[in-house]
């Protein structure tokens, strides 16, 4: 009876020993924001979903740090986190970043990145790159903003003028996301023109909303942003004047509804969760880039939100599914041009 206690107590305590080592080894994901996470939606998705996977495997930890607005000073602050050791993965967002984490690799060649919204990046063994069609994601946003200058809705004149704010230019706004929402709209009416204007920044609100009104009274009245937090300015001129902003990135009509008639969405979130998960699994492919398209569901269109369809005239929104079933279901694919 005594032996057979000890026997089930000696059990016990081995399996308790044990338990540490059969449970997943300590995974550190160091999350560098590129900016300002509030306002931008790449960056606030990337970070949720981040910490969704941290939520869900005990052995995850991830820490942000946030860059800020100077891009100066992202080589360093990248550098002092690599330097630490401690991440097993840096998580980053933006086409600037491969530039910068290759510099940081010289020094330290065994750390790993994770480079989301990248461009493609091939051959380089520590980086997992993931681009999205911005072609596409710019076209959907033109075809509507077409059909929005050319409807009968409130705020629409008769003036076939189009807006672009964007808070700066660089290879994947230039030759993909504004050839992209010109060629939309333009299918719409070849007669469109487009104004475009440069903030200089990420974050002036004020500016944003002196560029967007400026454009409002050339006779534009329908305006993409592509300007981060910068975008509030735009959305506030635009409603005080009845016009109309089509969002960027993610599903915000609940910003300013009736004056965002349109969010273009890219699925960051699953897209960082399904790399993250495989990351931490020891699956995820270093080396390789994916791009994401429209047909992948990756590049989309949030037209789903009651604050779309309850302000957005029905003709207009007929089109958009039309074209949205082509992209969705593959029968339309917009080539990305070499950057
Ligand atoms: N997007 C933001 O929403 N906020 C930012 O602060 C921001 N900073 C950027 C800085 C650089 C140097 C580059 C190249 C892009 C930046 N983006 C930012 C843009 C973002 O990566 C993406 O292109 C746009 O959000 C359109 O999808």
């Amino acid at each position: 009876m005594k032996r057979r206690f000890l026997f089930i107590v000696a059990a016990v305590f081995s399996v308790l020993l044990a338990a540490p080592l059969l449970s997943a080894a300590p995974v550190n994901v160091g999350v560098f924001v590129p900016g300002v996470a509030a306002g931008s939606p790449l960056y606030e998705t990337m970070v949720a979903a981040a910490q969704k996977v941290a939520a869900e495997n005990a052995n995850v930890t991830v820490k942000v740090v946030e860059g800020g607005f100077n891009q100066a000073d992202w080589p360093e602050k990248v550098t002092s986190m690599v330097a630490t050791g401690s991440y097993d993965f840096i998580l980053t967002s933006n086409p600037s970043l491969p530039a910068i984490c290759q510099d940081v690799a010289k020094n330290f060649p065994n750390q790993k990145f994770i480079i989301m919204d990248s461009g493609l990046q091939t051959g380089v063994p520590n980086f997992y790159a993931v681009m999205y069609n911005q072609v596409e994601q710019g076209y959907i946003a033109g075809y509507l903003a077409g059909l929005v200058t050319k409807s009968k809705m409130k705020g629409a004149n008769t003036d076939l003028k189009i807006g672009a704010i964007v808070a700066q230019e660089y290879p994947a706004l230039n030759k993909e996301m504004i050839p992209g929402y010109l060629q939309g709209a333009q299918a719409v009416d070849a007669k469109i023109t487009l104004d475009y204007r440069v903030i200089g920044n990420w974050y002036d609100a004020n500016k944003a909303g002196d560029l967007a009104n400026s454009m409002m009274d050339a006779g534009v009245d329908v305006i993409l942003s592509i300007s981060g937090g910068a975008s509030q300015g735009i959305i506030k001129a635009a409603q005080t004047r009845g016009k109309y902003v089509i969002y960027f990135d993610s599903d915000q009509y609940s910003l300013a509804p009736g004056t965002i008639i349109g969010c273009v969405t890219l699925d960051q979130t699953k897209a960082v969760y399904d790399a993250l998960s495989k990351a931490v699994k020891g699956t995820l492919a270093f080396g390789t880039s994916v791009t994401l398209n429209a047909k992948d569901g990756f590049v989309d269109m949030a037209d789903k939100n009651p604050l779309y369809i309850n302000n957005v005239a029905a003709d207009v929104r007929a089109k958009l599914t039309d074209m949205m079933k082509k992209f969705r279901t593959g029968g339309f694919v917009l080539p990305i041009p070499q950057l």
